[in-house]
C-alpha cells in the first residue's frame, strides 16, 4: 500500500520518483471546517473528474502539471480501484508561496472587509456595494498559505509582488484573471455562478508558470446557482446547502456529528453529481 506524503483535509499525495506526484481526492467533505464523520459517496471522482475538465478548458490559457488522469497510465502500485477516478499523476514543482485568488462576486470574507474598511486586500472598490454584488471587474485578491488548520492570510498585491517579484506577480494576476473570466462565463451559460475560487502555480524546471491543484471545484471555489440569485442577501450554496441547512437546524454548526441522516448524504452527493453534469455536459457514470 502506497503511503501519503501530505494530507489535506480532503485530499492525499504521494510521492513518484524524484519529479512527479499522484493526488488523489477522497469522498471527506468538510462543513464549517470541520471534517463530517461520513463520506459522500463520489465526490472524490465527481471533484476530480471536474477539476480535469476545467484544467483542460483552460490549456490555451495557461500550460498544468497533469502528467496521467487515467489508471492504466498510473504507476503499478497505484492501479487499484481505490485510485481509479480520483486521481491525477501530476509533474513536480516548485510552488508559489501565494494561494492565487480571484473574486466575481462580493461575498464571504471579501464582504467582511468590505463593510469594515470599505477595501478588500488593500484594493479600492465602489462605495455602496452590496452582499454577493458583481464587481465591476474581477478581484485579485492573494493570500500567503497559513499553517494546517490555520486560515491563511490575505495579502496585498504589493506583498504578492515581495514575494514573487514583479514581474512573475504580475503575470499570475493577469493568467488568474484570465482563467476565471473564461470560466464563468462558460459556467454562467450552464446555470451556475462561479462566485470566487482559489488556484495554485507553480514554476517547472525551465522557470514556466504552471498551474497545479484543483481546478474551479466546489472544494476550491464558490458555486451558486444562478436561480434564486439575488443581490443584498447571503447565497445558496450549489453543494452543501443541504448539509449547512441540517447541521444548522440541529445545533451542529462547527462541530462533528456522530453520523449524518442518509437523506442528507444521498441530496449532497446529488448536487455534485449535477454540478459534474452541468458543466461538462456529460453523464456521470
Ligand atoms: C502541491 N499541494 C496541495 C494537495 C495535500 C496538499 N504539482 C505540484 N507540485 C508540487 N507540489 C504540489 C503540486 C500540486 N498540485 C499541491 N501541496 C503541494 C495539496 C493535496 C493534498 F495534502
Amino acid at each position: 500500500m502506497p503511503q501519503p506524503i501530505a494530507s489535506g483535509k480532503v485530499r492525499e499525495i504521494y510521492e513518484i520518483g524524484q519529479d512527479k506526484l499522484l493526488i488523489a481526492v477522497s469522498d471527506r467533505i468538510s462543513a464549517y471546517d470541520v471534517i463530517m464523520p461520513e463520506p459522500v459517496p463520489d465526490k472524490g471522482k465527481i471533484l476530480n473528474q471536474m477539476s480535469i475538465f476545467w484544467t483542460r478548458y483552460v490549456a490555451d490559457l495557461v500550460p498544468n502539471h497533469m502528467i496521467a488522469t487515467e489508471l492504466p497510465d498510473f504507476p503499478a502500485e497505484f492501479q487499484t480501484a481505490e485510485f481509479e477516478g480520483r486521481s491525477i499523476l501530476v509533474k513536480k514543482l516548485k510552488m508559489l508561496p501565494i494561494e492565487c485568488i480571484v473574486r466575481g462576486y462580493i461575498t464571504g470574507s471579501g464582504w467582511a472587509d468590505y463593510q469594515r474598511t470599505g477595501t478588500i486586500c488593500g484594493a479600492p472598490l465602489p462605495a455602496g456595494m452590496r452582499e454577493s454584488e458583481k464587481f465591476p471587474e474581477p478581484l485579485f485578491t492573494p493570500s500567503t498559505k497559513a499553517a494546517m488548520g490555520q486560515h491563511d492570510e490575505n495579502v496585498s498585491f504589493e506583498r504578492a509582488a515581495e514575494l514573487l517579484g514583479g514581474d512573475l506577480a504580475e503575470r499570475v494576476r493577469a493568467v488568474t484573471i484570465a482563467i476565471y473570466k473564461k470560466c464563468a462565463r462558460y459556467a454562467l451559460s450552464r446555470g451556475i455562478i462561479l462566485a470566487d475560487t482559489k488556484f495554485e502555480f507553480g514554476l517547472d524546471e525551465s522557470g514556466a508558470l504552471v498551474l497545479a491543484d484543483e481546478v474551479l471545484t466546489p472544494d476550491s471555489s464558490r458555486f451558486w446557482p444562478l436561480e434564486g440569485y439575488e443581490v443584498g442577501r447571503g447565497q445558496q450554496s450549489f453543494d452543501k446547502q443541504y448539509l449547512r441547512d441540517w447541521l444548522t437546524e440541529n445545533g451542529l454548526r462547527g462541530k462533528a456529528p456522530a453520523a449524518l441522516p442518509p437523506e442528507v448524504i444521498a441530496r449532497t452527493r446529488a448536487k455534485y453529481v449535477e454540478a459534474y453534469e452541468l458543466l461538462t455536459g456529460k453523464a456521470f457514470a
